[in-house]
């Protein structure tokens, strides 16, 4: 009998949910690390060797060296949706197929950014923070004031999945206007139940109440929101940032917070995250969290078992469900080798 072909070996390169890992054994010779630390870039390229696919997050960086150092890796499987993590040209360069996790998490993503700006507007993390210290002695009438949500303008700058979820929940929950800004305007049919307005970059800083940020991170969006930007805005506005660090010139808009050029801020991403800019730490008006946006038990499992179908598809012959690089498939390279 002829001997069994060997298995693809694989690199689990996070801890996840070991009923994932066990699915991910069925088919693969599988590397894990369940101890969740995170490799360098070195140690990455070295535990990739050998490896038909690699199951990354945001934290494992895939660019032009890593994929050189391994020619034999086949497909790079993230379990989030944003994949600025990927250097995307270089992945189809060499055949190698990209995948993420879109459409899950957009539910769970957009109520963790609508309860962000709404702890901004309404000053709760600050407001909290003053109870906890013990110096709530008595009550005012002009006590943790902020704006209101309900009947406000909402702007949305990205207005992909993500963004349109937060739009709904704004004007169909809370009745809010609606504007935004995106690379291209919706179709007639996306705007009008919503009412969403398509406005010029300029005009949607000067016109929200509550600017939240739903784009993804690029060269072309780095800094979307510096100085100049923030300048734009209400000083009784708020901003939102539940996409990518980065996107945020962060030592700007601790500034911009502590100076009350805008009233208040919530960000779950932060440039160069886990480390958050000592000057946002400094500021009462700003909430923070740790890039918990998709946090929830069922949408982590649901994002940890799409990015499992995607790098088990690709490598046994299926279709892999969300690909970020298709051409790659209907190019035929990845099935060739
Ligand atoms: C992920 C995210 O949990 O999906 C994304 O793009 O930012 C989060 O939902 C995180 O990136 C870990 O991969």
């Amino acid at each position: 009998m002829p001997a069994a072909a060997p298995r693809p070996a694989v690199l689990v390169a996070r801890a996840v949910f070991p009923e994932v890992v066990q699915r991910l054994r069925h088919h693969f010779e599988v590397e894990d690390n369940p101890r969740d630390r995170i490799f360098g870039k070195a140690e990455l390229t070295t535990r990739l060797a050998g490896k038909a696919g690699a199951f990354t997050m945001g934290s494992e960086r895939i660019d032009a060296d890593v994929l050189a150092a391994n020619p034999q890796l086949r497909v790079v499987a993230n379990m989030a949706v944003g994949y600025n993590n990927f250097d995307i040209p270089a992945c189809t360069a060499r055949g190698v197929l990209a995948t993420n996790t879109p459409d899950v998490l957009t539910e769970t993503t957009a109520d963790f950014g609508f309860a962000l700006m709404m702890a901004a507007a309404r000053r709760m993390a600050e407001s909290e923070h003053f109870l906890r210290r013990g110096e709530w002695t008595r009550w005012a009438f002009d006590m943790f004031t902020g704006s209101d949500v309900h009947g406000a303008t909402l702007g949305i700058l990205g207005m992909g999945r993500i963004g349109q979820a937060i739009a709904r929940r704004g004007a169909l929950g809370f009745g809010m206007k609606v504007i935004y800004h995106n690379r291209s305007r919706l179709a007639p049919a996306q705007e009008a139940p919503i009412g969403a307005r398509y406005v010029d970059k300029a005009t949607l800083l000067g016109e929200a109440d509550h600017l939240v940020l739903v784009l993804p991170y690029s060269a072309e969006s780095h800094h979307a929101i510096g100085a100049a930007e923030l300048a734009r805005m209400k000083p009784t506005a708020t901003l939102t940032n539940v996409a990518r660090g980065g996107i945020v010139d962060d030592a700007a808009l601790a500034a911009a917070l502590r100076e009350r050029r805008i009233a208040a801020a919530a960000l779950d991403v932060f440039e160069g995250e886990p480390k958050v800019h000592p000057d946002l730490l400094a500021v009462p008006n700003v909430v923070l969290t740790p890039h918990i946006a998709s946090a929830t038990v069922a949408t982590r499992r649901a994002m940890a078992d799409l990015a499992a179908d995607n790098l088990v598809a690709a490598l046994t012959g299926g279709q892999p469900p969300t690909p970020i690089n298709p051409e790659v498939l209907t190019e035929g390279r990845l099935r060739a080798r």
